[in-house]
């Protein structure tokens, strides 16, 4: 019987090539994000490999979650493994001249995003008695960096919930993975500078970054451990990382 995945953030980066790889390996899924065409172009993409649904909604609005995971079919309700992916950052400044706007939206999307999409699937987890959850945070979530400030907060908290979670779904037998990458090549930088393709590029420029790829092979190689093992915590960088400020580059 195929697993039930459920992937936030699968229109781009991670949770996209996450979704591409698990679609060939005996998981059916149900493929998460805002935008639309992005999610039907990618279930049209991947149904030749498996069963595929997409919910389009925003994490931040906790009722439009709640209606979106409450409109799949009977069968396609008992969610095994919840991929809490969907995340940013906005803007990269220092505390002192910091955008409330940008404040708001790390917190919301990444905080209580992850909160509001956790509570609609946990309960069914629970009531099973099995299930996995992973998490993705960040090395910002281990180390702060300058300029990184919210962000880092947020993925601060990340880290925090994804050790609550695996204490308190103990008792039930549920699995919590938390997986903080390094510098992976995304739409992440483009969304941080606000659509500014020069800037974005730079980050990634000089070194081997990790591709969204890589991060999806850790994801599938944590869901297909035996039942007695869990990855708890993993942080993955490109090799020339060593630290969230320190890469090694050669320009
Ligand atoms: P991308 O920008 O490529 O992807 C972000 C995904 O999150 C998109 O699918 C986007 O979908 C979704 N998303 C963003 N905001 C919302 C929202 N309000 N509601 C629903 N979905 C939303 O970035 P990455 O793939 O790099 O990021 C994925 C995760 O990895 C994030 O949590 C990020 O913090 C983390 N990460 C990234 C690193 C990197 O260097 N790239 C390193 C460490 C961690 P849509 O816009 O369609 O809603
Ligand atoms: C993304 C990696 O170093 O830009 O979480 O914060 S970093």
């Amino acid at each position: 019987m195929k697993r039930t995945v459920l992937i936030t953030g699968a229109t781009s980066g991670i949770g996209l090539a996450t979704a591409r790889l698990l679609a060939r390996h005996s998981f059916r899924l149900i493929l998460c994000g805002r935008r639309l065409d992005r999610l039907q172009a990618l279930q049209a993409e991947l149904s030749v490999h498996t069963a595929c649904r997409i919910l389009s909604f925003d994490v931040r609005e906790a009722e439009e979650v709640a209606a979106a995971v409450q409109s799949l079919l009977a069968d396609w309700q008992a969610i095994d493994v919840l991929i809490n992916n969907a995340g940013n950052a906005h803007g990269l400044d220092p505390i002192q001249s910091g955008k409330q706007y940008d404040w708001d939206a790390m917190i919301d999307i990444n905080v209580k995003g992850l909160l509001y999409v956790s509570q609609t699937i946990i309960p069914s987890m629970t009531e099973r008695k099995s299930g996995h959850i992973i998490n993705i945070g960040s090395i910002a979530g281990k180390e702060v960096y300058p300029n990184g400030n919210v962000y880092c907060a947020s993925k601060f908290a990340v880290d925090a919930l994804t050790k609550g979670m695996r204490m308190d779904l103990n008792p039930f037998g549920i699995k919590v993975t938390g997986i903080h990458p390094g510098l992976v090549e995304t739409e992440f930088s483009l969304v941080r500078f606000k659509g500014d393709e020069a800037r974005a590029s730079q980050v990634y420029k000089g070194y081997e970054p990790l591709k969204p790829e890589d991060i999806a092979e850790v994801i599938l190689f944590a869901l297909t451990r035996p039942a007695h093992v869990v990855l708890a915590d993993l942080v993955v960088f490109p090799t020339a990382q060593a630290s969230a400020t320190q890469v090694k580059k050669d320009i």
